[in-house]
């Protein structure tokens, strides 16, 4: 086993929050997969990891952590690589501030209200449920508006290059998968994209499939152009990482 492990599920939000800063940093690891969701709950060997029975968990070398927060800037300062935090006062401070919108705000009302609910849901032959959906959207704008006022005009959250604020967004905002390669620029998007978009999805046209994937394009906050091509720049450039 690598002197490096992460413990988690390759679909998990905040694994790939992980891995997309191992994958920025070019440190190589495995990836245990530990199932949290089990019946009878998390692996009592994956309890002594994380006392919360969340993913993910860390080990480097005998240093086990885990809170992903922790693990990517662990992986930053403890690893060559480029930096993956601003070291001026205001853009760090600017990371952090995303990190906590997208603990706190993002992660629940994009995940678990919107995405569980509209594509989990559905194909586990339950029904959404849509007052839950509808509570969510206008919480989601807000979330999406602010880490978009925090980019300040930067092509990435917290400056010029990726950073983990990024490797923290993009697994939360990229969650909802979809491929709408062959479809006809106007065909109605599938339900993912009609999920967030108009209500007949008519705004939402080809071409704009990784803005809309990151939630921004068929936003209820959705506007200018200029937000949607940052976000798809920023989702191109990190993406890829971990689906290599
Ligand atoms: N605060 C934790 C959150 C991790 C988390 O919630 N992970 C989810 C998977 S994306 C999980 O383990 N869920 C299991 C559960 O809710 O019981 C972190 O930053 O690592």
């Amino acid at each position: 086993m690598a002197a490096r492990v992460l413990w988690g599920a390759a679909y998990s939000v905040y694994v790939r929050s992980a891995r997309l800063a191992l994958a920025e940093k070019g440190v190589a690891y495995d990836l245990v997969e530990v199932d949290v969701f089990a019946a009878g709950g998390p692996p009592a060997e994956h309890r002594a990891r994380h006392p919360f029975g969340r993913i993910p968990a860390f080990e480097h070398d005998g240093f086990r952590l885990y809170e992903t927060g922790a693990i990517a800037r662990y992986v930053d300062e403890a690893f060559d690589g480029p930096p993956l935090q601003p070291t001026e006062p205001r853009p760090r401070a600017r990371m952090n501030q995303a990190i906590s919108i997208l603990d706190n705000y993002a992660y629940r009302t994009l995940v678990w209200d919107i995405f569980v609910e509209r594509v989990r849901a559905p194909a586990q032959g339950r029904a959404p449920d849509e007052a839950r959906i509808a509570a969510a959207l206008p919480k989601a704008a807000t979330c999406l508006r602010a880490l978009e006022d925090l980019m300040d005009g930067n092509p990435f959250i917290a400056g010029p290059t990726p950073g983990l604020a990024d490797c923290h967004a993009l697994p939360m905002l990229t969650y909802i998968p979809h491929d709408d390669r062959g479809r006809g620029a106007d065909d109605p998007p599938p339900p993912p994209l009609r999920m967030v978009g108009s209500d007949d999805g008519a705004s939402v046209r080809r071409g704009d499939a990784f803005a809309a994937g990151v939630g921004l394009a068929a936003s209820p906050m959705a506007g200018a152009d200029a937000p949607r091509k940052r976000w798809t720049g920023c989702y191109n450039n990190c993406n890829n990482k971990i689906s290599e």
